[in-house]
């Protein structure tokens, strides 16, 4: 025996689990693959890294493939197993005593699969259930290393693998799109340095300022507990109670009643890291910085009306737009920005950066772009990777640190905290889409569902039997966090108090309200009056008017005279009662209008209607200059299937006038054919399409003869006189001019919507 067991171990690919190891390599087996780098004889040291955790990333290239490779798994052209891998020959009858007999406890194959199932659901998150991702990778234009030491930041041209996750906050995993809601943010940078999660929103500032409070902010806003109502909305009295009770959330109440709280597109809206960070250099000196995603394709959003129309024809919306837009090939793409600043500025500033609900203004601090992200692969398998990623704001790099946001603070505790029981246990980290592409060497050891297979009898540190490994990095290589000293004014020794700068709780939501286009302060008093208005409780309504007239007595009137609320409430005391001076009144880059974007209509909806005697000839030129530019141009007919044309082949509609409503497109063309035309008139669709995109402001091109839709629709004759000149976002154009018509359409649609026909009423 021990003739053979010096020779060959019994498992080729687990040469050690028999005892043999002193002195024995493993042979190479028919699954053995490469041979092993153990050294002979040895406990444990770095070489001995397994492919699972050993493996360096090679810098420059998209690693992610390559991890997840591994677990990759494609059943084409293989047999049916069991989680065995035994083959199953019949997948439709459980086993049974005769066919009419009954069902066998021996039947081992149905009941793998049966409790396989019974189990396949795992607690959804607690907030931010809703959401989707994708992969890509964050290239840095400059290196950084003046700030920072951070991996990723590093030299010009370095890419860095990245799993971004966008969600919603409120409503629960199967919940719509397109509710009024913050977005999440969450960007994975997987860096030969370890694994910096940046967890941020589609707004820089939170509702509150201490983590203290979180728990109460996301127990108001959830759906009520009593009869668990309403779904993704925050438009009820436990939300609006608590808010109106916290002055802090006056500014990202703004930030919420604005259009930024319906995104067109997860491609179309800003991200931000909210708290103050700090970047560290080589030789440990840091500034604060805040980070900012600014998107290439601009920031656009929804109209409410709009919104709420799409959560009920495609709940999918942003989930869908984001598929769509990288199996097309136009990627999501973004800037990194940073705004960077020193403690020494910060001390002067009217506000205390360490205050989530409140902003650096760009025009106080510049963003500078140090890179750009792009999201250029969508995930093989939803549970797999969208579902089981876990951020965590205690993610962080050499290079990258915490500033004392109180906020922050508790976050770094709930993140991992909250994944132990969503993940079920402390492995999560072992989740290939959670797995950093740097090696992991620690003594952690075993938990439910441990993957990685730690060799050696050491488990512990300091200790001579592994040679002292794994070791400690030391300063140079290793994680220090900053030596930050609380200035001497605030030795304070334990407190549970606020500085006294966060009691200023009106000074930017002002900014914010007064920074914003007249068309976007119209939409947060709309907003407001649409939330308040569905309170069954008046007196919240009143105290939210109470708080408005601290920030904005034009806004407090508007939404009060929406609500038929004659006298206003007084105003609420203020907390703080002469705050600093703020250094803007304004800051225009807090409009959303102030980023259009670089103008092109990559990803934007068209439909253009079809019916059968449609001039098919324009309709396919128009098409084609769209696709050209990027668009996805749908052909829509009061049916699907091939449409008789009068002057070309029959065109194929793909889709419907009832199995995609006309707001779930960006823009419309109307084609011209006296048949084309009288159909479309007949059909009660049409209207609604026409309607739905005058209603919300988007272009609109009516070819020949379909200009009597718009007349049939109620368009308003004042309107005759801007329609032949385009300048409302309605443009006339004659068939056999389709070149130039799809010139000026495109133009128009680029510039996303016409706000210059909005009304409120709506008049259509
Ligand atoms: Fe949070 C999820 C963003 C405050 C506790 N948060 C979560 C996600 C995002 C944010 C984007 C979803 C991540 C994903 O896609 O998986 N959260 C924020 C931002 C905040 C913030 C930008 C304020 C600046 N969060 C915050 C506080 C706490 C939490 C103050 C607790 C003290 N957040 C959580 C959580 C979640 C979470 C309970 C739920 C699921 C998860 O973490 O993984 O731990």
């Amino acid at each position: 025996t021990e003739q053979l067991a010096a020779s060959m171990p019994f498992n080729a690919t687990k040469p050690f689990e028999h005892g043999f190891a002193n002195g024995v390599q493993p042979q190479q087996g028919a699954k053995a693959g490469p041979p092993s780098r153990l050294p002979t004889g040895s406990t444990l040291s770095e070489e001995n890294g397994s492919e699972k955790t050993g493996s360096i990333a090679t810098e420059g290239r998209n690693s992610t493939i390559e991890p997840l490779d591994r677990v990759r798994v494609d059943s084409s052209g293989q047999m049916l197993t069991t989680n065995q891998g035994v083959r199953v020959a019949d997948n439709q009858n459980s086993l049974k005593y005769g066919t009419r007999g009954p069902a066998l406890l021996e039947d081992f194959i149905l009941r793998e699969k049966i409790t396989h199932f019974d189990h396949e659901r795992i607690p959804e998150r607690i907030v931010h259930a809703r959401g989707s991702g994708a992969h890509g990778f964050f290239e840095c234009y400059e290196p950084q290393t003046q700030l920072t030491r951070a991996a990723p930041f590093r030299e010009a041209g370095k890419i860095t693998p990245v799993f971004v996750r966008f969600s919603t906050v409120q409503g629960e995993r199967g919940s719509k799109d397109t509710a009024r809601d913050v977005r999440g943010f969450a960007v994975k940078f997987y860096t030969d340095e370890g694994n910096w999660d940046l967890v941020g929103n589609n707004m820089p500032v939170f509702f509150i300022q201490d983590a203290m409070k979180f728990p109460d902010l996301v127990h108001a806003v959830k759906p009520e507990p009593h009869h668990q109502m309403p779904q993704a909305a925050s438009a009820h009295d436990t939300f609006w109670d608590f808010v109106s009770l916290m002055p802090e959330s006056t500014h990202m109440l703004m930030w919420v009643m604005s259009d930024r709280a319906i995104p067109r597109s997860y491609a179309t809206m800003q991200g931000f890291g909210v708290h103050t960070f700090r970047f560290v250099n080589d030789a440990g000196e840091s500034v604060f910085v805040k980070f900012h995603w600014n998107p290439i394709a601009g920031t656009h959003s929804l109209v409410w009306d709009e919104a709420v129309k799409i959560s009920g024809a495609d709940p999918d919306f942003h989930r869908r737009d984001l598929w769509e837009r990288i199996e097309s090939g136009a990627f999501p793409e973004w800037e990194l920005g940073v705004q960077v600043f020193t403690e020494e500025q910060a001390d002067q500033f009217s506000f205390d950066i360490l205050d989530a609900t409140k902003l650096i203004p760009e025009e106080l601090v510049p963003v500078r772009p140090i890179g750009r992200m792009v999201l250029n692969r969508n995930p093989d398998n939803f549970f797999a990777e969208t579902e089981q990623v876990a951020f965590c704001t205690a993610h962080v790099i050499p290079g990258i640190d915490f500033s004392n946001d109180p906020l922050l603070a508790g976050r770094i505790h709930s993140y991992v905290d909250t994944q132990i029981t969503r993940l079920g246990g402390p492995n999560f980290h072992e989740i290939p889409i959670n797995s950093p592409i740097a090696p992991v060497h620690n003594n952690q050891r075993d938990g439910a569902h441990r993957q990685a297979i730690p060799r050696g009898r050491v488990s512990y540190e300091p200790n001579s039997l592994a040679g002292g490994c794994p070791f400690q990095a030391g300063a140079a290589q290793g994680f220090v966090s900053v030596p930050a000293r609380i200035n001497a004014q605030d030795e304070q020794g334990k407190v549970r108090a606020k500085p006294e700068k966060f009691a200023d709780h009106y000074t930017q939501a002002r900014l914010f309200f007064d920074s914003q286009t007249p068309v976007e302060q119209d939409h947060i008093a709309n907003a407001f009056r649409f939330e308040l208005s569905k309170l069954t409780v008046p007196a919240i309504r009143e105290r939210v008017v109470a708080m408005l007239r601290n920030a904005s007595e034009p806004l407090a009137k508007k939404v009060a005279m929406g609500l038929g609320m004659d006298p206003m409430p007084e105003p609420l005391p203020l907390a703080l009662a002469e705050p600093a001076a703020p250094e803007v009144m304004k800051s225009p880059a807090l409009s959303l209008l102030a980023r259009p974007g670089d103008g092109s209509i990559k990803g934007r909806k068209v439909a253009i209607l079809v019916a059968p005697g449609v001039k098919g000839k324009s309709v396919t030129e128009i098409q084609s200059e769209l696709v050209k530019q990027g668009a996805v141009a749908r052909l829509v007919g009061p049916r699907i299937g091939p449409m008789p044309s009068v002057d070309s082949d029959a065109l194929d509609a793909d889709a419907s006038l009832e199995n995609e409503p006309g707001f779930l497109f960006d823009s419309l063309v109307l084609p011209d054919g006296a048949d084309a035309v009288a159909a479309l008139a007949k059909d009660g669709h049409t209207m609604e399409f026409i309607k739905d995109h005058f209603r919300h402001c988007k272009t609109i091109l009516a070819l020949g003869q379909s200009r009597e839709l718009l007349a049939k629709a109620g368009f308003p004759t004042s309107m005759d006189k801007s329609l032949a000149q385009g300048g409302t976002g309605v443009l006339l154009a004659e068939a056999d001019d389709a070149a130039s018509a799809a010139v000026a359409f495109i133009l128009a649609m680029s510039r996303h919507r016409h706000f210059g026909r909005e009304m409120d009423p709506p008049l259509l």
